[in-house]
């Protein structure tokens, strides 16, 4: 039944998604399945009409993400996603920029596996950069938390075209 309702979710969100378990990764429906914890929708897409862009203008965590629950039996998955910055400034942690990255979960929700290498991160000023990450999933992992997120530091992030891609 879970299956079912991913299935359908998927053909009713976005032709343009990867894959059918991650939901207005490209941000055409605004912030629609997503958690919002600091982001506004822009028309500074980097396709369609829209993307989700974080301003800070004093230092903390500000973002949007999203959880997805991994299919049985998978054990690879790949994220991608378009990642812009204007006068981000690194943070007193390497951590702390402009990033889309993910955390693994377990049934409990807790993480399992460590803090896995970001997607993509940036600092400064740049222009609309491609980012992507295969990762083999850790055992016990049942879901991804999938974030865009400004961390700790100032500055502006833009994020879009979010792709999720499984292989066994
Ligand atoms: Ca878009």
């Amino acid at each position: 039944m879970k299956f079912l309702t991913l299935a359908l979710c998927a053909t009713a969100s976005a032709a343009l998604a990867a894959s059918p378990s991650l939901v207005n990764g490209d941000f055409e429906k605004e912030l629609s399945s997503w958690q919002v914890w600091g982001g506004v929708v822009t028309p500074a897409a980097h396709g369609g009409k829209f993307a989700v862009q974080i301003t800070n203008k004093a230092p903390t965590w500000s973002g949007v993400d999203q959880v997805i629950d991994i299919p049985t039996g998978t054990k690879k998955v790949k994220i991608s996603g378009w990642i812009k910055g204007d006068s981000i400034k690194p943070g007193k942690e390497k951590w702390e920029l402009g990033r889309i990255a993910i955390e693994f979960r377990d049934a409990k929700t807790e993480m399992v596996g460590g803090y896995p290498p970001v997607v993509g991160e940036l600092v400064g000023t740049k222009a609309w950069t491609k980012v992507e990450h295969t990762y083999d999933i850790p055992a016990g992992a049942a879901s991804i938390k999938l974030q865009c997120a400004l961390g700790n530091t100032v500055g502006t992030v833009t994020c879009d075209d979010i792709a999720l891609e499984y292989s066994k």
